[in-house]
């Protein structure tokens, strides 16, 4: 349908390392465990890879499938409850994963911030 044709036509929007916490899993809460992450936000999905970003880009190649964050019905939000760290952002997903990106430069966390919710929104506006 049109949402799918949509999404197809958006691009890989950035790579950059981020802190990352996965802290539920399928609505179970898991112990906190900070780690430096390349992640690329593409299309509907978001990936996380633990390699350089050299490796995470030879990955991207058609045909390559590796895990990603399912975006549909996922909600973005900042958080000061979550974490001691500043610039905490937190990603819930409509199947129950949490995950919290950080950065301590402000403006780079405020991108993917923002990055993430349009590519939420236009999911959910089809
Ligand atoms: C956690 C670790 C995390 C911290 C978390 C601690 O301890 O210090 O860095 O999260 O706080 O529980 P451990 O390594 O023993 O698991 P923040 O850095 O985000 O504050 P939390 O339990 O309040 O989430």
């Amino acid at each position: 349908g049109g949402t799918s044709l949509s999404i197809t036509l958006m691009t890989v929007l950035k790579g950059e390392y981020l802190n990352k916490a996965k802290i539920a899993e399928g609505g179970k809460k898991l112990r906190k465990n900070w780690t430096s992450t390349w992640v690329v936000l593409c299309s509907n999905q978001l990936f996380f890879y633990k390699e350089s970003k050299q490796e995470a880009v030879a990955n991207l190649k058609p045909g390559g499938k590796p895990d990603g964050v399912d975006l549909y019905g996922a909600v973005i939000e900042w958080t000061t409850e979550k974490s001691s760290r500043k610039n905490v952002i937190q990603i819930t997903t409509s199947n129950g994963h949490e995950f919290l990106l950080q950065a301590d430069h402000f403006p780079t966390i405020s991108k993917w911030h923002d990055a993430i919710k349009k590519a939420v929104d236009s999911l959910s506006s089809g």
